[in-house]
């Protein structure tokens, strides 16, 4: 009994020094959100592709590709292998519900990928002969069909031709790849999707972006569990052609070694692509069962451009252990950060570039302070009652 009403104190005072300090962490990334409302306007009715497009039309050549073209945002980009470059990647892309603590972001799809993300990761549910977008169980928390989501994701490449859009799968139920080539097909995504010439694809095999974009293929699509190329070939094998830092890490050190596949010699790590996994979690401990649950109260520094367990210190961790720096770096709640848009500026730094500064979401930093205290509230109120749950069994 004791127990019980004990475990949710730290919880609490967690919770008291956030809202104390969250006048001053937040305030400054207010600040930036109205800096930024002036570009906001100025570039909401002419997108960076809009841009190109016309420049394209209006000086026609015979490869207008190869020249005065962004790729993924940009110009320098073009000629480098998708490969050779970082991206961020929207860890639990599609679960962004208010106070459920199994949301991982607060912006939708669409909102990201105006954003900058380029890599949209997510769980998958088999349920009804269906493919949901759940997150642990679907009762918890349920996001819909997959098809509904890789429509918006279609809509989007339609609209955005100079972007490269990777999608990491997460097959939870470990079905058969070709049910994955229904939604694939429904939604449209299909008419994007990279084939590739041979499995796996080494570092060395993969095109530059101004060839995805020229062919239009640019759509590359991963399932971490169950892919088989030689039946469904576009349903790309992940662990054969990427390997990741530990899953849902807990120490702020951020270790870059290699997690998954298991065993992968170092010497093989080095001709494949690999993920930073850098959303950090908390580790409960109650009667012997561990509960991992986001840290959602570090992320203006697990989300940082520079400091101790922020984003860009692994970057550089990781470049310099393996030679090249992280293809994806997988954060939680993207839009936060020292300053909005942190985790943006990481990838242009590692891709040496100038970060174009165009985050995040709508200017309205109050709707996104509510959404994320919000969504604290949620992860702590149903931390307490986990616990409750856990300790009453
Ligand atoms: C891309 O290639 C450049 C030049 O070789 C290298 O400095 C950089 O680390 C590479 N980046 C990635 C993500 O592979
Ligand atoms: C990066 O390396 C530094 C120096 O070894 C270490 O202190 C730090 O914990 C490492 N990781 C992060 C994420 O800061
Ligand atoms: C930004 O804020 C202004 C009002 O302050 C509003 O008119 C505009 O639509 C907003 N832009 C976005 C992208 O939400
Ligand atoms: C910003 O969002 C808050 C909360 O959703 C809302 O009450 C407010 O009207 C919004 N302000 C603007 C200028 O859109
Ligand atoms: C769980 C599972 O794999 N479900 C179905 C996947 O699709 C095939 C047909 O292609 C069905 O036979 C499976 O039952």
């Amino acid at each position: 009994m004791r127990l019980l009403y004990a475990f949710p104190v730290p919880i609490l005072l967690a919770f008291l020094s956030f809202t104390a300090k969250s006048c001053c962490a937040l305030a400054p990334m207010r600040e930036n959100a109205e800096l930024s409302l002036d570009s906001h306007k100025m570039g909401s009715s002419q997108s960076p592709s809009a841009v190109t497009a016309r420049s394209g039309t209006s000086r026609p050549e015979k490869s207008p590709w190869k020249r005065a073209q962004r790729c993924n945002g940009y110009t320098e980009l073009c000629d480098r292998k998708y490969s050779n470059i970082t991206m961020v990647a929207a860890h639990n892309s599609p679960f962004i519900q208010l106070a459920n603590m199994a949301s991982n972001q607060i912006y939708d799809v669409v909102t990201q990928l105006n954003d900058g993300i380029r890599m949209l990761q997510f769980q998958t549910h088999y349920l009804q002969q269906s493919i949901y977008l759940c997150h642990t169980s679907c009762e918890l928390l349920n996001a819909g069909l997959l098809d509904t989501y890789l429509a918006a994701v279609t809509k989007w490449l339609q609209q955005n031709p100079n972007e490269v859009v990777t999608i990491l799968m997460g097959n939870y139920d470990r079905i058969h790849p070709e049910n994955y080539t229904v939604p694939i097909l429904n939604s449209g995504l299909i008419d994007y999707v990279y084939k590739p010439p041979k499995t796996p694809m080494t570092r060395a095999d993969w095109p530059t972006l101004s060839d995805l974009i020229h062919t239009n293929k640019r759509a590359i699509v991963f399932l971490d569990y169950e892919a088989n190329q030689a039946e469904v070939q576009y349903i790309l094998d992940e662990f054969s052609q990427v390997w990741e830092t530990p899953f849902s890490p807990t120490d702020r050190h951020f270790p870059c070694g290699i997690q998954r596949p298991p065993g992968l010699s170092a010497d093989d790590a080095k001709n494949r692509m690999y993920i930073a996994n850098h959303n950090l979690n908390m580790d409960i401990s109650l009667a012997g069962v561990d509960i991992l649950l986001p840290d959602n109260l570090l992320l203006p520094v697990t989300n940082a451009d520079s400091g101790y367990g922020s984003l860009g210190s692994m970057a550089e961790n990781c470049t310099l252990l393996w030679g090249t720096p992280p293809n994806f770096l997988l954060v939680d709640y993207y839009n936060f950060g020292n300053f909005q848009g942190s985790v943006f500026r990481v990838a242009a730094t590692m891709n040496h570039v100038t970060y174009n500064g165009h985050c995040c979401g709508t200017n309205n930093s109050s709707a996104s302070r509510l959404a994320f205290e919000g969504t604290l509230m949620g992860t702590l109120l149903e931390a307490a009652i986990v616990s409750m749950v856990v300790m009453s069994v």
